[in-house]
């Protein structure tokens, strides 16, 4: 038996085992679970787990967000214990644990949906809240299935260039431009609180802004901030949210391309990274049922630029959902941790 691998200790608190202690374990070394944090099995119990979803099969044009819960969880290894915007501790006020990924078929779009929903299902038993890392867009569609099964219909706030609100592509129904409409049709969302941020670039017809109306979303297009208006557009997002429980969808690509290249179909002039944190962060106080970050496809980036700033995003998404915690907004029936199969 090999032994002496060195030590690991973790930033414990209260019962609460937090990450790995980089003052002991260089941050370099180890195991990549997003920031360090324990594995769920790891730990007795959990508020909030993080998931990755490596399907990129509803991809339209440049593939490869398969592999991009990895290329996240190895690019969170800067994530430190204290936000400082928030000036919260989030990883040792509740238990956040990385569920690993879930084992999903490239070959069969349906049967990956139905395994992502069940995955969901499972880890968002008795309230707790899910953070899923993808994949591509088409992941969104099963965790909006699993949360609207708990809390009804729930508002969408999803962060994007594109609308994801077509009805169909190349005749299939399932895939990463569809999801948002399928949420509509299925009453997943409330039609009369979601949004989408950071819409840009080209469409293929006028109608299809015509058709996203009907969908039930009012756009908060990426031009709207050309001109320095982002408290302006913070306060009408939360105008039309209001309180309802939210999901927070982010696609990557709602960044600017310089910003997030790595991605499968960039458009110039989206939003800058302080200005996304700052609109994550603006939902302190709100329901945030969870969310998730997609679109991350490593092939295409550079010097980790993407897989960082999603990292960023998923710790700032992760941060709210762990304040909201401590300040009582939002508590779970103490349940067995639910056994989910994950590599
Ligand atoms: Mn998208």
């Amino acid at each position: 038996m090999i032994e002496n691998y060195g030590e690991y200790p973790r930033i414990n608190s209260g019962g609460v085992e937090g990450q790995v202690d980089a003052a002991v374990a260089p941050r370099f070394a180890g195991r990549a679970t997003f920031a360090r944090l324990p594995e769920i099995r790891d730990v007795q119990d959990y508020d909030v787990a993080l998931v990755g979803l490596p399907f990129d099969s509803g991809t339209t044009f440049r593939s490869g967000a398969r592999f991009g819960p990895n290329h996240v969880r190895d690019s969170s290894r800067l994530m430190r214990p204290f936000n400082v915007a928030l000036e919260t501790t989030p990883f040792t006020d509740v238990q956040v644990a990385d569920a690993g990924d879930v084992a999903l078929t490239p070959f069969d779009p349906a049967k990956a949906v139905a395994d992502m929903q069940v995955a969901a299902e499972r880890l968002t038993e008795g309230g707790r809240r899910l953070v899923a890392l993808g994949g591509d867009h088409t992941l969104s569609l099963p965790m909006l299935r699993a949360a609207a099964k708990q809390h009804g219909p729930v508002t969408l706030v999803h962060f994007d260039a594109h609308l994801d609100t077509v009805e169909s592509i190349l005749g299939c129904e399932i895939n990463h431009g569809t999801p948002f409409y399928r949420a509509s049709v299925e009453g997943l969302i409330n039609t009369e609180t979601s949004a989408h941020v950071g819409v840009r670039g080209s469409f293929y017809d006028p109608s299809d802004l015509e058709n996203d109306v009907k969908a039930g979303f009012k756009i908060f297009p990426a031009h709207d901030l050309a001109e320095g208006r982002l408290s302006d557009m913070i306060a009408s997002l939360h105008e039309r949210v209001g309180d309802s429980p939210v999901y927070l969808s982010i696609d990557i690509d709602v960044l600017e391309p310089g910003i997030a290249p790595g991605t499968g179909t960039p458009e110039l002039g989206g939003l800058l990274g302080r200005e996304l944190l700052a609109i994550i962060r603006s939902f302190l106080g709100k329901d945030v049922i969870g969310g998730d970050v997609v679109e991350v496809s490593p092939a295409y980036d550079h010097a980790q630029i993407t897989g960082l700033a999603a990292a960023h995003v998923v710790y700032e998404m992760v941060s709210v959902i762990a304040e909201n915690h401590r300040r009582g907004l939002w508590n779970r029936a103490g349940i067995d941790v639910p056994a989910v199969a994950s590599l």
